[in-house]
């Protein structure tokens, strides 16, 4: 089975979305085999978004980020990966189609609610950094 590293973001948590987000990975089959809430820091957050680490928006991605808790997932399944990044849409807001979590829920590109990994070998990365597992 492949896993993957998901996490529901503050804004997610503050618009009470996380019982409708968690229903459709369990529609879709995905099995969560880990769960926590989170407070970030902005150390953890460097680390997690150091591909973005030159652009405009990093500091403020930041700020968002530890605006409030966040629920760290392990959701397992088959091609779990691409498939998450399927059921999450695009991260543009203005790519990301309606039957989409962030196309359905999301109203710009910052606030998009869920974070899941890009690549097997990023989701196994991900999954060390916020689980140590
Ligand atoms: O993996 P994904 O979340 O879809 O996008 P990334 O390119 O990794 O960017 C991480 C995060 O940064 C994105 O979810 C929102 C924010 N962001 C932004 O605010 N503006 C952009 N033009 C690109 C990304
Ligand atoms: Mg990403």
């Amino acid at each position: 089975m492949e896993r993957t590293y998901i996490m529901l973001k503050p804004d997610a948590i503050k618009r009470k979305l996380v019982g409708k987000i968690i229903s459709r990975i369990e529609e879709k089959g995905y099995i969560i085999t880990d769960a926590k809430m989170m407070q970030l820091d902005e150390a953890i957050l460097k680390e997690h978004y150091a591909h973005l680490a030159d652009k405009p928006f990093f500091h403020s991605i930041v700020e968002y980020m530890v605006s409030g808790p966040v629920l760290a997932m392990i959701v397992e399944g088959e091609n779990a990966v691409l498939g998450m990044r399927k059921i999450m849409g695009a991260t543009k807001f203005e790519d990301a189609e309606a039957g989409t979590i962030r196309g359905d829920y999301a109203f710009n590109t910052q606030e998009n609610l869920i974070h899941g990994s890009d690549s097997v070998e990023n989701a196994e990365i991900e999954i060390k950094r916020f689980f140590h597992k």
